[in-house]
């Protein structure tokens, strides 16, 4: 774990206004760091936050000065307006910035490692976190941190540091942080959670805690009977038994919540259901193996529309 004590003061670039990006961007603000959001439009937001202890306390944010290189951007977009998005930071990244990737699913990093200048490094970032923006009339957003979590960080390219100076302040923003030097581990097991609870709730239309349900049980068994062939020759092999555990103990804790694939499809937004069914599908294929349960999950949410 990262030491908490000292704080720092950096100038950082929070890049959207989703959930875990205002929630950053908020408890960044609070522990000294300067922050700017990068909006689609650019304009300054009002966050009104509301802290796990029930405190509120309202945080101000500006867009980032259009001349002003960036050197740190917290980039917590969803997987599919990743590339575009470091595409549209791309002239203002100093020569050495440090970006920090944060979404569900797999396969944008290909895309955007080659996009980077050679002292330009890529991190990734995993938070249990829970968060979310309260519908209201307001001007601004309410945000509401909903439940404790706790954060890993782990460079994409071999060779970064294993202990950024920008780590200290996320720990203090989004921690505890464990910083790892490699990360791909744990964005396997996160997207084994996805790939088995974010397609079942988007097409069944259910809330997390139904899949505990037993006529769920067989389905969810022979996803994660698959996941972990697959994982295993991709060289991340899963404990079945420790992953079923975990599976349902995230089923649990977040039992009355909305999978965030089903709450894009139920606000008609695009979903991750490419990085996530899909880049298992694809990555099945690049191994010769056949996933009859995620091809056919895959199958029924594009024939539902999402
Ligand atoms: O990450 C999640 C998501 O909804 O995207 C899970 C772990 C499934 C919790 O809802």
């Amino acid at each position: 774990m990262i030491d908490s004590h000292s704080s720092t003061h950096q100038d950082w670039l929070v890049v959207g206004q989703g959930a875990i990006g205002l929630l950053t961007a908020c408890q960044l603000q609070q522990q000294g760091s300067s922050v700017r959001l990068w909006l689609r439009q650019p304009a300054s937001l009002t966050v009104h936050f509301r802290a796990l202890d029930g405190s509120s306390r309202h945080h101000r944010f500006e867009p980032w000065p259009a001349s002003q290189p960036i050197q740190i951007a917290f980039i917590p977009v969803k997987a599919y307006d990743a590339l575009s998005c470091i595409q549209q930071l791309q002239p203002l990244l100093a020569e050495d910035a440090c970006l920090i990737l944060s979404h569900n699913g797999l396969g944008t990093l290909e895309t955007i490692q080659p996009l980077l200048k050679p002292k330009q490094h890529l991190w990734f970032l995993t938070t249990t976190h829970g968060a979310y923006i309260e519908p209201g009339n307001q001007a601004g957003r309410q945000l509401v941190h909903s439940g404790a979590g706790n954060s890993v960080l782990g460079a994409i390219q071999a060779g970064s540091d294993p202990r950024p100076s920008f780590a200290k302040a996320l720990n203090l923003a989004i921690g505890p942080l464990l910083s790892v030097t490699d990360i791909k581990p744990y964005l396997w097991q996160k997207l084994l959670l996805n790939c088995l609870i974010n397609p079942m709730t988007a097409l069944h239309q259910v809330h997390n805690g139904e899949l505990a349900k037993p006529h769920f049980t067989s389905e969810l068994t022979q996803l994660l009977d698959e996941f972990c062939l697959l994982a295993e020759r991709a060289g991340y092999p899963q404990d079945k038994a420790a992953a079923w555990q975990q599976l349902q103990q995230v089923i649990t804790q977040t039992a009355s919540n909305r999978s965030s694939m089903l709450q894009d499809r139920l606000a008609g937004r695009q979903t991750e259901l490419e990085f996530i069914t899909g880049f298992v599908l694809r990555e099945a294929q690049r191994f010769d193996l056949l996933l009859p349960g995620h091809a056919q999950l895959y199958q029924l949410c594009q024939d539902a529309g999402f």
